[in-house]
């Protein structure tokens, strides 16, 4: 966050609270109710979580609900046996939710399609034994890079009801970064569609696909989701390897049991990124998980049967299979799920696609807010929101500016907004206000979740008012730690404070009422458009052009990104910093994750600041890139430096 965005954060006093009418239908109706159940929580969680754990369906219940034996590996409802697909689908079969709509689907160019409950379940099934029919089985991991159409959750589902592991890939990252996922997770089967629609443009994903796995001796097969596209776009089958999913779905079952599987059984990696080079594949299991999506949603988003919900993610994101997925689904919700852009055909979709389908709750981001209010408020106006009960954010903190704007024209001031903050790591929200108990205040996530001890803390592990976020006991949706790479894990969420409490990366202010405002990164992850991108990475693909030397990358405050990426790259002796290099620079980057991660701007300087001791000032950087006021620079080994890249950066401006 910068200086800036800090003060009209320290400046904002406002209250929001919900509407009596709201708090006398929530589930969770008073602050009180709220804090005996978050005290219980804390203090027994033991006897809170197998309560909720009670609601949802095992074949065997569990013997312990937590296992803190060797921290930080927890393990949760040991001993039970479950499926959290099973509590997806085949738990609502029985009963009105049978014949629910269970995902009301809208292609970008305005395709439709609506599954019930049974529908999805016939689906999901089919494609299961699919899944099954090409030699998968439990604990093999299947990547997944498909569009966002009605075959993305149904593979995901079916991944989890036959025990495979699934690792979405969102389809706008590159060959080189579906390789390098398929590769460390040694995937055996890649999902995928000949293409997708976006903007109007046709992405081809499959020659995608075909690009990154060349060189994955690990991919035995390759099954293909017919987008039914009329235009014409290269792709081509290959023999042996890759197939048609309808062909095979064709003459597949559609029933196919759940398979029973241990509570901690994995049930999917996500890379996210971190702080150096290499993305991490945080792993989640099966019942906690399941556990804590169902609750969290239940709770946080107060899903009632008659709710048609929209959360806008890609389920390429955690936030699209917590909550587009496992979260609402285990609810029995109403699922909205889009293909495309939010400015296709125009800036006004969004809100044709609420008021059409009558949208009760409805999730995004800030990044898509503040361009909302960009392309003026004629667009939601001309709309009938008056569906909306409930909006929410996620992904960044959201400034009051956006926070209002979202208030007033979108929720017609009646919606309460619901500003929850969690990670690929938490697995589900951790900090968020209630929507019938907490008064919210613009641009703070407020008050943690049941089960979350959030403590604001020195380096050195003191309660301070701002300083950095920790977590100070297990809870039963966090990650399962890092595939193949645990001692990473311990060393980067467990490290700062002796392993006793988990590090999330993000600095937080705790205010008078005990409300979090989180702050921002504490690491070198900059978080544009809600996605997080490491400099590391971006550094390690800029020095392995012949021409580069040194470079630095970091994260400044963006208009509508929330930040946005600037690149400081010195050349070697004998090339050019010029046009040519910053597109080569930039293709390089678009190449090797995806053109979402390429920089605001390149700025090619001599040298960069350094400490006598050779460690990259970034800070310097975020503050001439920023325009600020340059403090003292008498510890940098070569003060003049400052100056020329001053000189660099306003030459581009
Ligand atoms: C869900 C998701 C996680 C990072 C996290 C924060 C930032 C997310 C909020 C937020 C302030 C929020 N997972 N973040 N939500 N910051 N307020 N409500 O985004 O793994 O992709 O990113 O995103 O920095 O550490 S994520």
């Amino acid at each position: 966050m910068s200086d800036q965005q800090m003060d009209t954060v320290l400046a904002e006093t406002r209250k929001f609270p919900p509407s009596s009418e709201f708090s006398s239908k929530a589930h969770i109706k008073s602050m009180e109710e709220y804090q005996a159940l978050h005290k219980r929580s804390i203090e027994d969680p033991e006897g809170f979580w197998s309560e909720v754990a009670s609601e949802l369906h095992w074949f065997k219940e569990w013997d312990t609900v937590l296992n803190d034996s060797e921290p930080p590996f927890f393990k949760w409802f040991e001993g039970g046996k479950t499926n959290i697909c099973y509590n997806c689908l085949d738990r609502h079969l029985d009963g009105p939710n049978r014949d629910k709509p269970a995902i009301v689907w809208e292609g970008e160019p305005g395709d439709s399609a609506t599954l019930t409950y049974a529908e999805l379940h016939s689906l999901v099934c089919r494609f299961a034994n699919v899944l099954k029919s090409l030699g998968v089985g439990k604990g093999d991991r299947v990547a997944i890079y498909l569009p966002m159409v009605v075959e993305l959750p149904a593979a995901v589902l079916a991944c989890a009801r036959i025990g495979a592991v699934h690792n979405v890939v969102f389809a706008g990252f590159s060959s080189e970064s579906i390789k390098d996922r398929v590769l460390d997770s040694q995937a055996k089967l890649v999902i995928t569609a000949d293409a997708g629609w976006r903007r109007g443009k046709i992405l081809a994903l499959k020659e995608i696909v075909d690009a990154g796995v060349e060189e994955c001796d690990c991919v035995e097969n390759v099954l293909v989701v017919k987008r039914g596209i009329e235009e014409e776009f290269a792709f081509s089958m290959k023999e042996g390897r890759d197939h048609w999913y309808h062909e095979l779905a064709a003459g597949q079952s559609d029933d196919c049991p759940a398979e029973e599987l241990d509570a901690e059984d994995m049930l999917f990696l996500l890379y996210t990124s971190g702080t150096t080079g290499k993305p991490k594949g945080i792993m989640h299991t099966q019942a906690g998980y399941m556990v804590y999506t169902y609750l969290t949603a239940k709770y946080v988003f107060d899903l009632k049967p008659e709710d048609v919900y929209w959360c806008t993610a890609d389920v390429g994101w955690i936030t699209g299979h917590s909550y587009l997925i496992y979260g609402p689904m285990q609810n029995a919700a109403t699922v909205v799920v889009y293909e495309g852009a939010p400015n296709w055909p125009d800036n006004g979709r969004f809100w044709e696609i609420v008021e059409k389908y009558k949208v009760s709750i409805f999730y995004t981001a800030p990044t898509a807010i503040r361009a909302f209010m960009k392309w003026g408020d004629e667009f939601p106006q001309k709309c009938d929101l008056s569906s909306l009960r409930l909006l929410g954010t996620v992904g960044e903190a959201i400034n009051p500016e956006a926070w209002i704007w979202y208030h007033e024209l979108i929720g017609g001031k009646r919606c309460p907004i619901v500003d929850t903050y969690w990670q690929t790591e938490t697995g589900g929200i951790i900090l968020s206000p209630l929507p019938g108990v907490t008064p919210t205040k613009p641009g703070s996530a407020t008050l943690p979740f049941f089960g979350i001890d959030p403590a604001v803390l020195t380096d050195g592990g003191e309660e301070v008012r701002a300083g950095i976020l920790s977590v100070r006991q297990p809870w039963p949706g966090m990650t399962r730690g890092i595939w193949g790479d645990q001692e990473r894990y311990k060393d980067t969420y467990w490290c700062k404070w002796d392993g006793k409490y988990y590090f999330p990366g993000d600095g937080a202010r705790k205010d008078e009422d005990g409300y979090i405002w989180i702050l921002g990164r504490v690491d070198d992850v900059v978080n544009v458009s809600g996605h997080r991108i490491g400099t590391a990475e971006l550094e390690s693909i800029y020095v392995e052009h012949p021409s580069v030397a040194e470079s630095a990358v970091i994260g400044v405050a963006h208009e509508i990104k929330g930040q946005g990426l600037v690149s400081f790259v010195t050349v070697r002796q004998g090339f050019e910093g010029d046009e040519t290099l910053s597109k080569a620079l930039n293709a390089l980057v678009a190449q090797k994750i995806g053109k979402f991660a390429m920089p605001e701007r390149i700025v090619f300087s001599p040298d960069l600041p350094k400490t006598r001791s050779g460690k990259i000032m970034r800070r310097l950087l975020r503050d001439i890139a920023e325009g600020r006021e340059l403090g003292n620079v008498t510890t940098l080994a070569d003060p003049s430096i400052v100056e020329s890249l001053q000189d660099q950066f306003n030459k581009g401006a």
